[in-house]
């Protein structure tokens, strides 16, 4: 708590218009909100369970079918309402915890939407390690649902009410463009032909002793350590702090058995604990999100507490000999956009 509230006092100093760089350091040790996103889930907010599965290339379904959507309020430690380009988020990491045992093979590698496809497809190829792997995403709304306004209980997806239905679904696993406003839907990326890299793959802790293709045990931590350089990440994240809440979506491709709702055979997909399941509550596995994030002016180049020609001159400096600093939109590298994110910032002030 001691740690908390301090974060607030600085975060404080900023809004009252200091331009000091602010370094915000805070756990998450439990989700604003956890939900289970699939069509049939009868009460998606309090299901102990979040089973994550594909229904691969099945009409009426999206590949992504059983998706775990999280949701953390950073409001309260990280100043709301600044311009995106404002936030660097430095790391995070998401902790999710197995809620089954036995139930699906480690895979801590990136697999093609090719190792899915039937093998009789053309473009099939032979997947090369045991398994799928457990993503993470951002997240996207549609039907006038948006990061602030959806919650455990909202409507799962718009026409037809029944479901099931293909690209229906309110929020959605997502990849970003580069400002983190423009989402591109996941969910059926198998039969739409295409990859694409998730904010980060969850990892057991080599002290679990589980090596890849091994059996999980039931209550083992999975560790995603998101990559911001993945295109679109920093951006997404920069948004989700200016709105005081970030979404991740959690999600596997291990197609379902016994058909799309998982209904017979022996299940070969992971399941994850919510905060509402009692074993989890009482062992403390709760969804965890660990963040380092930076705000500041990033017109103030030089870091002086105001803005004015030296930060120019600095960062016409930086930019000429392509130093990291001169990335202002967060992709990783130095490019004319950066020259244009910084004037843009300048002439902001
Ligand atoms: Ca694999
Ligand atoms: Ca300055
Ligand atoms: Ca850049």
């Amino acid at each position: 708590m001691l740690g908390t509230r301090s974060v607030g006092l600085l975060a404080l100093a900023l809004l009252a218009g200091t331009a000091a760089a602010q370094t915000i350091t805070v756990t998450y040790s439990q989700p604003l909100l956890d939900r289970w996103n699939y069509p049939f889930a009868s009460n998606p907010g309090a299901e102990k369970f979040a089973p994550t599965f594909g229904a691969i290339e099945i009409p009426g379904f999206d590949d992504r079918d059983g998706q775990l959507l999280v949701g953390f309020n950073t409001s309260a430690e990280v100043p709301t309402g600044l311009p995106a380009d404002y936030y660097t988020v430095v790391s995070i990491r998401l902790t999710v915890w197995v809620g089954a045992d036995q139930q699906f093979v480690y895979d801590p590698t990136f697999d093609s939407y090719t190792t899915v496809l039937h093998s009789n497809d053309p473009r099939f190829t032979q997947d090369t390690d045991l398994g799928k792997p457990v993503e993470v995403f951002g997240v996207g709304f549609r039907n006038g649902q948006s990061l602030l306004t959806y919650n455990e209980n909202s409507p799962f997806g718009g026409p037809p009410i029944v479901p099931p239905a293909e690209g229906a679904r309110n929020a959605f696993a997502a990849i970003f463009d580069v400002s983190g406003t423009s989402a591109t839907d996941v969910s059926r990326q198998v039969r739409l032909g295409f990859d694409a890299d998730p904010f980060g793959i969850a990892m057991i802790p080599a002290s679990e002793n589980v090596q890849p293709g091994d059996l999980v045990p039931v209550g083992t931590p999975m560790e995603a350590t998101l990559d911001t350089c993945v295109s679109g990440a920093q951006g997404f994240l920069r948004q989700c702090l200016a709105a005081g809440r970030i979404d991740l979506m959690v999600s596997s491709l291990s197609p379902a058995q016994g058909g799309p709702d998982g209904g017979t055979g022996d299940p070969t997909y992971p399941t994850f604990y919510t905060k509402e399941n009692p074993t989890a509550a009482a062992l403390g596995k709760y969804t965890k999100l660990e963040l380092e994030v930076e705000v500041r002016n990033p017109a103030d180049f030089d870091r002086s507490g105001f803005v004015d020609t030296d930060d120019f001159d600095a960062y016409v400096h930086a930019f000429e000999a392509g130093d990291d600093s001169a990335d202002i939109d967060g992709t990783c590298f130095v490019d004319t956009d950066d020259f244009d994110a910084f004037v843009r910032a300048f002439e902001r002030g």
